[in-house]
């Protein structure tokens, strides 16, 4: 018999999305009657807009034609690549520094064989759970002692701070996970705050994995959508982007990450060229029909439907934000984000989670999911039907006027 992976063992509990979706599967077979809304997973719900689909439509049709059918394409289209570059990074980088992916989470899942088990992980806390459970998996993270894992720094992003770490517990060498705007908070660093975490890196010889995959949902034009266009960002950041979230990709599956060539090892070595040699050896590269859909949402067209289908979403995370804020409950996120961070003091996120299961049968996710940081904070998602995010926000809204004195005052 084959032993298991010790780091496997680790893991402190399930994934937390997955563990999310059986508590639901649990309700409901006790509660058949329940109509169930869920406002805890971050996915997609609106049908792929048409200039989109089109595209990839297109991308399917010409694979059952002579002339345009391909196969592989390990590094993704050149096309698609120059046009990320164009439309995203001013042109300045290389097609051979950005390469298409599968989605940004499969992106972080390889890129953390890049530096081993040895490299010291600094995350926000809260933040999205991949960073630390990839961690765990490589051999980074360490044993798990009590509400962290030894090998990780938790940078704690709290009301008292504005939602944005102190950056001088950052370890020397270390690999720093940031996301902006940020899973699950919704916070949105400035630019001010993207130069200090810049400086920080170079301070201490460390790397930023930056993951803006929410970037689209930007709207103020003062707060920065990518590390890039901190200077400095170049010589310390790599960036791990998506058409998840932007064009509704979340099943199609397509990404991408920037691997500026400035970025060296400690050993002189190019950071880029191993993580070529990584995806060359183990991806083989994302579905051309995705990619295809990809190059017709950087059309004009393409670039005015991501705008409509996140400003849908952003229409309502407003309506479940404001229903929390007239009931009393305190919050942040959902102005440049699809996430609405809520915060119940002195409660236990899981109990407060199970209260709104029970209550208004609504699916959420519990704050401390995303680290010890998040404990007391419930994590609502604006993915939805318009019509279903109006009966969530209805029963919401219900829920805490019968809790007569309001919520806080119930709880106490
Ligand atoms: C549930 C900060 C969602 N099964 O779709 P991808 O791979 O291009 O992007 C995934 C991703 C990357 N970076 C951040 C994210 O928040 C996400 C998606 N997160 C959520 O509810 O937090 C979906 C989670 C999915 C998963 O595990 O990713």
């Amino acid at each position: 018999m084959l032993n298991r992976n010790a780091n496997l063992a680790n893991l402190k509990a399930g994934y937390l999305f997955p563990e999310i979706a059986r508590l639901r599967r649990d309700f409901a077979a006790l509660n058949p009657d329940a109509k169930i809304i869920s406002l805890g997973v971050g996915n997609t719900t609106e049908p792929i807009l048409p200039a989109i689909n089109h595209g990839l439509a297109a991308g399917a049709q010409a694979l059952g034609t002579i002339e345009g059918y391909s196969g592989y394409s390990d590094e993704g289209l050149l096309a698609l690549r120059e046009r990320i570059s164009t439309l995203w990074y001013k042109g300045m980088f290389s097609a051979d520094e950005i390469f298409i992916s599968d989605g940004a989470k499969c992106d972080i899942g390889r890129l953390q064989l890049l530096f081993g088990s040895d490299v010291p992980v600094v995350v926000q806390d809260p933040s999205y759970p991949v960073y630390v459970d990839g961690s765990v998996l490589i051999g980074a993270a360490g044993a798990w002692i009590g509400t962290g894992y030894k090998g990780i720094t938790y940078l704690a992003c709290t009301e008292e701070n504005g939602y944005f770490p102190d950056l001088s517990k950052v370890p020397h060498n270390a690999l720093i996970y940031f996301c902006s705007p940020n899973n699950p908070t919704g916070a949105v660093a400035t630019k001010e705050q993207l130069r200090e975490l810049v400086c920080a890196a170079q301070e201490s010889g460390s790397l930023i994995v930056f993951d803006a995959a929410y970037a689209e949902y930007i709207r103020d034009p003062a707060l920065p959508k990518t590390i890039f266009e901190v200077e400095g960002g170049i010589d310390c950041a790599l960036e791990v982007n998506s058409f998840s979230k932007s064009a509704g990709f979340t099943g199609v599956r397509l990404g991408w990450t920037v691997v500026p060539k400035t970025l060296k090892y400690a050993c002189g070595a190019r950071i880029n060229s191993d993580w070529s040699r990584v995806v060359g050896t183990i991806f083989n590269g994302a579905s051309n029909i995705a990619q295809a859909g990809g190059l017709a949402a950087l059309t004009p067209q393409g670039l005015a439907e991501i705008r409509e289908l996140s400003d849908y979403y952003l229409g309502n995370a407003a309506l479940i934000r404001d229903t929390l804020l007239n009931a009393g409950v305190s919050c942040i996120g959902g102005d440049n984000s699809p996430y609405i961070w809520a915060h119940f003091p002195a409660r236990d996120s899981w109990e407060v989670f199970r209260e709104l299961l029970e209550h208004c049968h609504l699916v959420t996710t519990p704050g401390s999911g995303f680290g010890p940081a998040g404990e007391s904070f419930i994590r609502f998602s604006a993915f939805g039907h318009r019509a279903v995010i109006e009966e969530a926000c209805r029963r919401l809204a219900a829920y805490y006027t019968s809790l007569k004195g309001g919520w806080e005052k119930s709880h106490d």
